[in-house]
């Protein structure tokens, strides 16, 4: 077993964490650091510690996967392994490189020095998993570095670097060059110069105002973490640091680390700290094919989609060719990448050096020859087949023999449009969601014959765009928009039934959706739906769909862009208003169909729209789009607004337990338009078998 291990530099013990991937602290490890730390203190030839990591990391926290699992609990717990650092009689030195984080910091910050590389990744990210830091770092790092930056870093969990820190005072030396040389030589310092041992549970916690501090944070919290137990929470415990002495905030931190983990909220967000940690690891490709190498990407189409893929590839440092056939489409697609990043430079979030590096990766022109250099083509016009086809056509005539190939499509048959070309194993589709260069996600449509070389590049430049990249098969709408149908059909039936669009936008956005689905489609553009819904109701007449929406969009009513939609907008406003002409559209419209409504409550607005997504989910599982139920989550968490807390629709039906989920799919079966609800045929095996959708 790889776990920590002692070695002496001299007089200096140094101690060398070993667990990779990221040195987690598993019980076997926090172990092997205790009964190291204690053989240290007993060697009278030792005189200073050092504690090192192997390999990427300091230390990546506590072993997640142990939570809920007796070994989270087996002494030495990881506040102990801190505490014991602390205790020693001789210096503990941390010597911190690449990251710090969670328990990794904290076990740092029970060391009486700390000393780190420059670039280090600080953090106490623990919040985004639903929990708090549970081994004294809500204790200590307010008396390291004072109460505000640590509030700031325990509710936010983002990272600072070891350099934007230091300062603080969390670390006395950031080492240029090699960090194990000079934490000895640190080390024996201390060692030589008696210096006193610094153990920050004797200091106070430093700061003015703190009551303030705490009430304003916790007023912000409330509005901005709605549904997450843990944000609360952390500035509760960062008060008891403030307000109680420091054994009384320790047990105070305890005890509310051991109520969140077992909370289903943090259940959730550590499977989607994973499910996103397994869409990289695709089936049926070899892990060691590592995809084109990238030094030029080439854009195709300059709309919305197109300049959004061009500023996410600025971005990430990648050289842009930026092509629209349309001189004027140019120019606004220019303008447009330039406007966002000069808003950014406005806003503090880009300096001009880097708004500068950007613009000089950026080259747009109607030539499309200039795409002749492109590791990479990235279509992204028209949602239309022939144009899609006629546009692969000239791209290939400019390209190399060995350039992969994209298609930006939303929901068109990517094998269709391989099928025109000469060398289809190049092809794949690379769905990128608007805002492109903001959104996380990027599906990645795997065709009939694309190659493992066109895969890993479209897995490689994911991580490059630090997007999230699922890979799915073909299929109408991949696996976001194929289920999007699903939960859109519900919502709008819901409202030929009863309720108004408000009702089940207020039920989706209270149960935790970023928006509702009439303020997202009256955003994304009401028309798109209607081309899709004739689209579809041609191709598979058996699913019908609410007619209200059709007699809105006869009117001209697209959402934001036309001013009118379900809701109504103010010229420049994305407010939506309530709109008595959409109300009268919509009576109108089931009044002609004779349909006779009935009250709607939330709970069967949430139970059919979120149980429709499952559903759907469930075909995608068991057609092979999708290659594992994860994969599903991970999309509609990180491209729908799906709320993260809940883990995504499958992990969401596996708590509730895939039998329930049935009954409760079934109890619609005879309602008007049960039949868009029966159960996928996987779903009831499952569930007939006791099993979940995440193994
Ligand atoms: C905590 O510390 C609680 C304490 O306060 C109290 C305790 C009582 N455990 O992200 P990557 C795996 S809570 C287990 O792709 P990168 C990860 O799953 C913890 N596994 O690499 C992946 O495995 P695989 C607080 C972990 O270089 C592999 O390592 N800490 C852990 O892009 C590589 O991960 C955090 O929340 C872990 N703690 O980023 C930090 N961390 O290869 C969470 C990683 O099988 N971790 N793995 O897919 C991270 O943010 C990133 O992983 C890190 C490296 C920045 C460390």
């Amino acid at each position: 077993m790889t776990i920590a291990h002692l070695d002496h530099h001299g007089d200096v013990a140094v101690i060398t964490l070993d667990n990779p991937p990221v040195n987690a602290l598993s019980h076997a490890h926090r172990t092997s650091i205790v009964n190291h730390l204690k053989a240290a203190e007993a060697d009278p030839a030792v005189r200073a510690i050092v504690l090192i990591g192997a390999g990427d990391a300091f230390c990546g926290g506590a072993e997640i996967r142990e939570f809920n699992t007796p070994a989270a609990l087996a002494e030495p717990i990881t506040r102990q392994v801190a505490e014991t650092a602390e205790g020693l009689g001789k210096p503990v030195i941390a010597a911190i490189h690449k990251v710090a984080m969670g328990g990794g910091l904290e076990l740092a910050l029970g060391c009486h020095y700390r000393v780190a590389s420059p670039g280090a990744s600080i953090a106490l990210p623990e919040v985004k998993l639903g929990i708090l830091p549970g081994a004294g770092g809500t204790q200590r790092l307010p008396r390291a570095v004072g109460a505000k930056a640590a509030l700031d870093m325990i509710v936010s969990g983002e990272p600072m670097t070891s350099q934007a820190i230091a300062p603080l005072g969390l670390f006395e030396q950031i080492i240029e060059g090699d960090l194990l040389e000079g934490a000895v030589a640190f080390a024996r310092q201390i060692a030589d110069r008696g210096m006193p041992l610094r153990r920050l549970r004797e200091e106070p916690v430093r700061g003015e105002n703190l009551s303030d501090l705490i009430a304003s944070t916790r007023e912000q919290v409330a509005r901005q973490w709605r549904g997450y137990p843990a944000p609360a929470r952390c500035v509760d415990a960062v008060e008891a640091a403030i307000k109680l002495p420091f054994d009384e905030g320790i047990r105070f931190e305890r005890k509310t680390f051991l109520e969140l983990v077992e909370t289903a909220e943090s259940r959730a967000l550590r499977h989607a700290f994973f499910a996103e940690r397994a869409a990289s690891k695709v089936p049926r490709l070899d892990p060691s094919v590592r995809g084109h190498r990238l030094d030029t990407v080439a854009v195709i189409g300059a709309g919305t989609m197109g300049s959004g893929i061009a500023i996410a590839l600025a971005n990430a440092g990648l050289p842009v060719v930026l092509t629209d056939s349309d001189a004027a489409s140019l120019a606004r697609g220019r303008a447009h990448i330039e406007r966002a990043w000069t808003t950014a430079v406005e806003r503090g979030r880009l300096d001009p050096a880097g708004q500068a590096r950007r613009l000089a990766l950026l080259t747009t022109t109607t030539e499309l020859a200039a795409i002749a250099s492109a590791d990479l083509v990235i279509e992204a016009v028209y949602e239309d087949m022939a144009v899609k086809k006629a546009v692969f056509e000239r791209i290939e005539a400019h390209v190399r023999a060995d350039t992969i190939l994209a298609t930006n499509t939303s929901s068109l048959d990517v094998d269709a449009i391989a099928a025109a070309s000469s060398n289809p194993a190049r092809i794949l589709g690379l769905h990128f969601f608007s805002p492109a260069n903001v959104m996380r996600l990027l599906e990645i449509v795997r065709g009939r014959a694309t190659s493992d070389d066109a895969l890993a590049t479209g897995l490689a430049l994911a991580r490059r765009l630090r997007k999230v990249g699922v890979v799915c098969g073909v299929c109408d709408g991949f696996i976001g928009n194929r289920m999007l149908e699903e939960y859109l059909r519900q919502a709008y039936l819901l409202v030929e039934e009863g309720a108004t669009p408000r009702a089940v936008d207020e039920a989706l956005e209270a149960w935790g959706f970023a928006m509702g689905p009439f303020r997202m489609m009256d955003m994304a553009g009401q028309d798109i739906g209607w081309a899709i819904r004739k689209r579809l109701s041609v191709e598979h007449p058996e699913k019908p769909y609410a007619q209200w929406p059709d007699r809105l969009c006869e009117a001209g009513r697209f959402g934001q862009k036309t001013g009118a939609g379900v809701y109504r907008y103010e010229p420049g406003s994305r407010d939506a208003l309530p709109d008595p002409e959409a109300d009268r559209l919509i009576a109108a419209s089931v009044r002609a169909q004779g349909i006779a409504q009935r009250v709607v409550g939330a709970a069967e607005i949430v139970e059919r729209c979120v149980l429709a997504l499952a559903n759907e989910g469930a075909r995608i599982l068991d057609e092979g789009i999708a290659a594992r139920a994860s994969d599903i989550d991970v999309v509609y968490v990180t491209g729908y607004g799906f709320p993260r807390y809940r883990g995504g629709p499958m992990w969401h039906a596996d708590a509730m337990g895939l039998d329930s989920v049935v009954e409760r799919l079934q109890s619609y079966a005879t309602t008007r338009m049960g039949q868009t609800l029966s159960p996928a045929p996987l779903l009831v095996q499952r569930a007939a078998a006791g099993h979940r959708f995440n193994t």
